[in-house]
This record gives C-alpha cells, structure tokens and sequence, in this order.
C-alpha cells in the first residue's frame, strides 16, 4: 500500500484550515488536519517542502514507524509547526488504514467505551441578561454542560466575549478570535477586575440555573500562580467541571502552588504539543483533565499514548475543539473519545454552514453528545472544488495589553 500522492490543500471557508492528503496506490484517501490558528502557513510549508518527498513511495500502512520516522529524523523536536505537521500525517495513515479494513476509526482504537461524548458548549454574554440568554439558548441545542465566559467592567475587549458575531447577522455569543488582517487585534486585560467580577457571575448563573449543570471556564493563560489559586478558591462554592489554563503553559511547576491552594478541578494542555509538556504535571496529579487536540500534539498515536499515560492518575481527557480545530481534527478527537477508557468531556463548537459545505462530516450531535459515525475511516469528506473556492487569506489571533500599554499574556 504504497503513498503515492500527497496534497496540500488551503482553504477558508470563513476561516483558514490546512489539510493534507495522501493517495495510495490502490486509490485509497485519507486526511489530516493541520491547522494552525494564525500560523497556517508555517506548517504547509513543513509539510511541502519537508514532509512530503519523505513519504512518496512509503508503506501508507506503516504508521508506527512513519510517526517515529518523522519525529526522530528531523532531529530538531517538538513545537506546534512540527507536531501540526506529524499529526496530518499520522491522522491521514489511521483514515486509510481504517479505510481499509471498512471500518470507522473507532473500532480500530478498540471499539466503543460508550454510546456518546458528552460535549460542552461555549456560551457568553457582554452583561447577564445576554450570558443567561446564551446558556438558554445552550441547552436547547441540547448541551449538557456549558462553558462560561463574560464581559469584565473595566476591560474593554475581552477573549471569548464578542463585541460582534463572527458570521454577519449571526448570534452576538458566536465567537472567533482570529481575525483577517494585516495586523492583530488589540484586546484588554485587568486581572484584578477579571478576579473581582468573575465569582459574582457563577454565583448569578448557580442561582439562575441550579447546581447540576456542569459549568467551565476559561482563564487563558493569563494569570500568576497565586491570582489563580486566589481564584480557584473563590469559584469553590460554585463547583466548576473544571477551571481551564490558568496559568501560562510554559511552566508546569506553577500549577504546584494552584493545586496547593484549591479543589477547583484543572484543565491545561491546548497550547503543548508532546507528552513532555505534561510530565510532571500528570505524574503528580497536578492537573485533572488534557486539554490537547489531536491536531497540535502530533495526531491519534501521540494523544491516544498521552491519554494512556494520563489514565494511570486518573486524569481524563477535555480534546481541544474549537472550531480553528477542521472538520477532520474534529473527527480524530471523536473517534479517540468514543474508543478511550478514561474519556472526560469533548469541547465542541461548531463550525460554519460554509465550512460544513467543504468538508461533508458524518459525525453526529444529538441530545447534547456526539458521535464520531459509522463511516468507515474518519468519517470527512473533502470537498476540492468547494475548498479551491475560498483562497487562503492573512489571520491573527489578537493579543493583550494592559492599562498601562504592556504586551499581557493573550
Ligand atoms: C480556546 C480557543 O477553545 C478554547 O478553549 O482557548 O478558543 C483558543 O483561543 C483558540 O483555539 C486559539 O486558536
Ligand atoms: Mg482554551
């Protein structure tokens, strides 16, 4: 089962998405995704000039090895460009080995856990009335657990509060950070406030909407450690799901001081992109849920090994699935959600009409879980003439800055 052609494919259906695609000789396709929110360029371009020459004429059914060939032989390790680019790989080879055997993905990771992936929802609001309107309109979608996210006084643009609906006439809570540009978007951060507001709009949403619905946030990675064991402490009352980045990735040994200091539940990980990212943060129980997406921690044989290791201390997984995650990242996460033991909850945004008209998905979302489908292989269908009608264009994520005009953690 030879590769014998691999393509590249750009498109924007709304927003950039980064997709490979490998033929074998026997005429079998699989996909990857390899997106890279801001970045999509940098990872097409390791795929095509790096990656590609590499895999022309190689056994498509060897994906042990094809994945340690291409971590160990680039020799320079790790980061979300490389990792991106292994994981389109590594997710095209498990389409077509599942292809294959007429198979969905699933049942070649072992078979289901269960019968659904309890999935969470994001919902937003610029004051309560519009916050509680959105949790409203949550749960009649049928999602069974909410992530909450809203405005701050004091703080004029803030991460996950849209000051306008990402598609023209759409829902003011349907939120997409990156923006089409030449430049990124400047937005605003005051932790003080943020520490001071964010308690009193659990406690509003509790009262309004009762204690068993599973309530997350989002601190982005924006806080010191002892701001974030201050405000895990103060959210105790309101019994979060979990309490999502924090603290900065980069340093696992401040989720130490976290941990010390509050049983607010932790959720890290969109930002890592191998298993050394968690090391000490898994081994000691520092953290509850992996926030990783299959396509930033080098695809289904990195996570599904990740999440094993994370099995062991009772840690489960939270997959990344924000709609910069394409159709075919989307899939993967589900696929490997339904077939793990120790699966914890699947974020999931959905994406555009028009994303959905150039990638044909068979995986479903009903009665607030998901499920990857019965298709054999992933379960997306790349549509190339729809993709080639949306050329690439220029995005960023915006950044922070503080009152005082310093660069802030995004
Ligand atoms: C996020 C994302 O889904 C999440 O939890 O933090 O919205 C994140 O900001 C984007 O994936 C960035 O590309
Ligand atoms: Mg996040």
């Amino acid at each position: 089962m030879k590769i014998v052609a691999t393509d590249v494919v750009l498109t924007s259906p709304g927003r950039n998405f980064v997709t490979l695609k490998i033929t074998t000789a026997d005429g079998l396709t699989g996909l990857g995704d390899a997106t890279l929110n801001g970045r999509e360029l940098a990872v097409a371009s390791y795929l095509t000039e790096h990656v590609v020459p590499l895999l022309i004429g190689r056994d498509a059914r060897n994906i042990e090895d094809t994945w340690q060939f291409l971590y160990r032989s680039a020799y320079w390790r790790r980061g979300p460009v490389t990792m991106s680019a292994i994981a389109a790989v590594d997710m095209a080879l498990w389409d077509i080995k599942a292809k294959a055997a007429d198979m969905p993905l699933y049942q070649l990771l072992g078979g289901a856990s269960r019968t659904g992936l309890t999935a969470y929802g994001h919902a937003s609001g610029r004051d309560t009335e519009e916050l509680f309107d959105s949790i409203r309109h949550h749960l009649e979608l049928g999602f069974r657990a909410i992530r909450v996210q809203t405005a701050v006084p004091g703080i004029g643009t803030l991460y996950g509060v849209p000051t306008q609906p990402a598609v023209p006439g759409g829902r003011a809570d349907d939120y997409e950070p990156a923006q089409r540009g030449p430049l990124p978007a400047e937005e605003d951060w005051d932790t003080r406030a943020y520490l001071r507001h964010l308690p009193t709009i659990f406690e509003a949403v509790r009262a309004e909407f009762g204690p068993e619905l599973p309530l997350l946030h989002d601190g982005h990675h924006r806080m010191t450690p002892i701001e974030a064991a201050k405000l895990g402490k103060s959210l105790e009352p309101y019994d979060l799901f979990w309490l999502e980045d924090c603290t900065p990735a980069e340093n696992q040994e401040a989720l130490r001081l976290v941990r010390r200091h509050t049983t607010t539940p932790l959720a890290i990980g969109e930002v890592f992109n191998t298993v050394w990212d968690y090391q000490s943060l898994i081994s000691e129980q520092l953290i509850d849920y992996v926030r990783s997406s299959v396509t930033h921690a080098g695809g289904i044989t990195a996570l599904r090994k990740l999440l094993d290791f994370a099995a062991q201390y009772q840690i489960k997984s939270g997959i990344h699935g924000p709609t910069d995650i394409s159709p075919v990242g989307m899939a993967a996460a589900l696929h490997l959600d339904l077939a793990i033991h120790n699966f914890g909850i699947q974020e999931y945004m959905p994406h555009s009409a028009l994303t959905s008209e150039v990638f044909r998905q068979s995986f479903t979302f009903e009665d607030g879980y998901l499920h990857p489908g019965e298709q054999p292989g992933l379960g997306v269908d790349l549509d190339e003439d729809a993709a080639a009608k949306f050329p690439y264009e220029r995005a960023y994520l915006p950044y922070n800055r503080l009152n005082d005009g310093t660069v802030h953690d995004w």
